[in-house]
């Protein structure tokens, strides 16, 4: 296979074999167009060697429990925009979630996290509250900054949600600074950032990568590659689509995978966390997915045609999570009920935000400056 051939010559520590986007398109029928193949692969097109061992059904159903979640808060919160209830930007990650999710699930309590600003999947996904979550998207006291982030800012260090990040790939070395600290701390902890396609064209991401592979870092790379960058696809920016082709040259371990289905999400991000944790070094990650969603709020998508939207619904993680749970015998009427209990938790926490005091003029300055007094003593 060419890439294995690549992946050999540049002497890459660890060789998944991967089928690259652009043979899934030769196979499919020879000369696909550039927008054939970035926009109408599936995730599941993404193929790699990876053993994926079935997790419990238990875990599938707690992960399902936590996408749909995930989900029908991001479905509240794009409502609560359209009525005005939201400044500034938002952006959601309708049909990103099982990224998020088979990650946190593969990590431990005081394993890091950074993302960009479309990042309300990984909060929730690392244990941020759902009220406290909206309660910050609306601007409101009791958010996780006070309402003083909002969406494009959700932290939240006591879970290892230590921030996102509205600048494209700014979130990428700080984990890698996250995970200097741990190294040289001699700790267990490994930092995970997640990045779009877009990122990759930015400078830091490459000295990032750079010093993460030679320092050997406990950091896994993880890129949700929606194929777009806000409207624009990627084959109108790079002339290689196989974003996973970038960090070879750095020398790291790399994998191309389904992010769409958490249990290969979860096997890839667990191996890639064994790597980090025995000091082999960073791993990258490019989980094929697909925005469902505008890029933000307000987006009227005029870059897409409706009937490619309508072709990834068919393979979204809620879909592929809900067929898995079938299989295993989880019947219908059970599923309904977890729809039923989780859609009643997000009225709660949609209620409990809508609730929520507005911050007080005097917070303005409040937690906005360190205080030099305290941070001399
Ligand atoms: C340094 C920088 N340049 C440009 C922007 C404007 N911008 C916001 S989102 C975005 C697209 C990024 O695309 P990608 O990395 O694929 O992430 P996605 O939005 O698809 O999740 C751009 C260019 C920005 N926020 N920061
Ligand atoms: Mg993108």
């Amino acid at each position: 296979m060419k890439l294995a051939d690549n992946a050999t010559r540049s002497g890459t520590a660890e060789d998944l074999a991967i089928q690259s986007n652009s043979e899934a398109a030769e196979e499919s029928g020879g000369l696909a167009t550039p927008a054939s193949i970035t926009t109408d692969i599936l995730p599941s097109d993404s193929a790699t060697d990876l053993e994926v061992p079935a997790l419990p059904t238990e875990s599938l159903l707690e992960m399902y429990r936590k996408a749909l979640a995930i989900r029908l808060m991001e479905e509240a919160l794009l409502a609560a925009a359209e009525e005005g209830q939201i400044g500034g930007a938002m952006h959601t990650a309708i049909g990103h979630e099982a990224n998020a999710v088979g990650a946190a699930y593969a990590l431990q309590q005081g394993d890091y996290v950074t993302c960009t600003y479309r990042g309300h999947h990984h909060g929730l996904a690392w244990g941020m509250d759902p009220g406290r979550a909206i309660a910050e998207v609306m601007g409101r006291s009791d958010g996780f900054a006070k309402g003083k982030g909002g969406s494009m800012h959700f932290v939240s260090p006591e879970s290892g949600m230590m921030g996102a990040n509205g600048i494209v790939a700014a979130q990428v070395p700080h984990a890698a600074g996250l995970a200097l600290a741990s190294q040289l701390r001699g700790e267990d902890r490994v930092a995970i950032t997640f990045f779009g396609d877009g990122a990759l064209f930015q400078g830091v991401m490459h000295e990032t990568f750079n010093i993460a592979a030679k320092w050997k870092l406990p950091l896994i790379f993880y890129c949700e590659n929606n194929r777009y960058s806000e409207m624009t696809p990627i084959w109108r920016t790079s002339s290689i689509e196989d974003i996973f082709l970038f960090p070879r040259a750095y020398g790291m371990a790399t994998m191309q995978i389904d992010g769409n289905d958490v249990e290969i999400v979860h096997a890839a991000v667990s191996r890639a966390a064994e790597r980090a944790r025995s000091g082999s070094g960073p791993t990258f990650i490019e989980g094929i997915t697909y925005r469902l969603a505008g890029h933000m709020a307000g987006d009227l998508e005029t870059y897409r045609p409706p009937e490619e939207v309508e072709k990834q619904k068919a393979y979204e993680p809620l879909v592929v999570l809900r067929s898995k749970l079938l299989k295993r015998g989880v019947g219908e009427t059970a599923i309904a009920g977890i729809d039923r209990e989780v859609d009643d938790m997000i009225d709660e926490a949609v209620a409990f935000a809508e609730k929520s005091p507005w911050p007080d003029a005097a917070e303005t300055y409040r937690d906005v400056f360190v205080d030099s007094a305290a941070s001399n003593a």
